[in-house]
């Protein structure tokens, strides 16, 4: 995977991507990344890269004739028309679904935005996909790009040394994953759950999988339209319904929205 970033501060990019897991797959040569400083094509005296949005209105906006030859630049030496990303709040939210599809290209290019954005045109004859990382606002699209590059990189085949860990983890099946505990058994009089002591693999992956259960129902009960779960499991969901009337009533409006869904699913039987 090579990982093209068209940006005005290069040197973000660079010294945040150098570490740990995605440091070490870049070593393997396993991932490239290359950061092109967007001014650098900006053939002013004065290197200027953004003007005054026509119609009025706050802030400068990035000129399309740079941003178009710092890209053009990175396009031109590849075979194919690459993928690009734009890094916007306007975008398609990212997911893990996007992740494992973007991890199969070979070279991606990612436009980081700053200032109150860039020409539309230039996004019109580059972007193929505009991308949000969730609904807040950030001040360009650095940081962004960079979640998403890490994202990405892990779903690469070898830069996670442990290949299990790419799977069963956090919305693979659209469940958070369960806690775990490490030595020692008692910490700050806190005992690790005896059951993951036991030996018993099988109560072992059962107790695991209530808990994501539980955890996805309590912080993330969007999520359970999309998970498989058994009747079983469904009627655990009801009983956790059950618990938290007393508490905030928009996550129990939540958790009975999921249970409505798939109510409704039953029903189509
Ligand atoms: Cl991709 N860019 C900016 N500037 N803000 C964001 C974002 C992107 N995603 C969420 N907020």
């Amino acid at each position: 995977m090579n990982f093209h970033v068209l940006t005005l501060f290069p040197e973000m990019i660079l010294d945040g991507m150098h570490t740990s897991i995605i440091g070490r797959a870049m070593e393997k040569d396993l991932l490239t990344i290359e950061a092109v400083n967007i001014r650098d094509f900006a053939f002013n005296k004065h290197q200027k890269v953004d003007d005054y949005p026509y119609g009025g209105g706050a802030g400068m906006l990035m000129q399309a004739e740079p941003v178009y030859l710092a890209w053009e630049s990175v396009a031109s030496k590849l075979a194919a028309r690459p993928r690009t990303v734009y890094l916007t709040p306007q975008g398609k939210v990212f997911d893990q679904k996007m992740a494992v599809e973007l991890a199969q290209e070979e070279d991606l290019i990612f436009l980081c935005g700053h200032y109150e954005g860039i020409d539309e045109r230039v996004l019109e004859e580059v972007v193929t996909d505009p991308v949000s990382i969730g609904d807040y606002v950030l001040t360009g699209g650095e940081l962004p790009a960079m979640v998403m590059m890490d994202a990405i990189s892990r779903m690469v085949p070898g830069v996670l040394t442990n290949a299990a860990s790419g799977e069963s983890e956090s919305f693979s099946e659209n469940l958070l994953e369960y806690p775990q505990y490490s030595r020692p058994e008692v910490w700050h009089e806190r005992a690790v759950p005896p059951v993951l002591l036991s030996g018993h693999h099988e109560n072992v992956d059962k107790w695991r999988r209530e808990q994501s259960v539980i955890r996805t129902a309590m912080y993330r009960p969007d999520l359970l339209g999309k998970a498989k779960l058994s009747p079983k499991e469904w009627q655990l969901v009801h009983e956790l319904k059950k618990k938290t009337v007393t508490e905030k009533e928009s996550e129990t409006e939540q958790l009975q929205k999921a249970i409505s869904g798939q109510e409704e699913k039953d029903e189509n039987i």
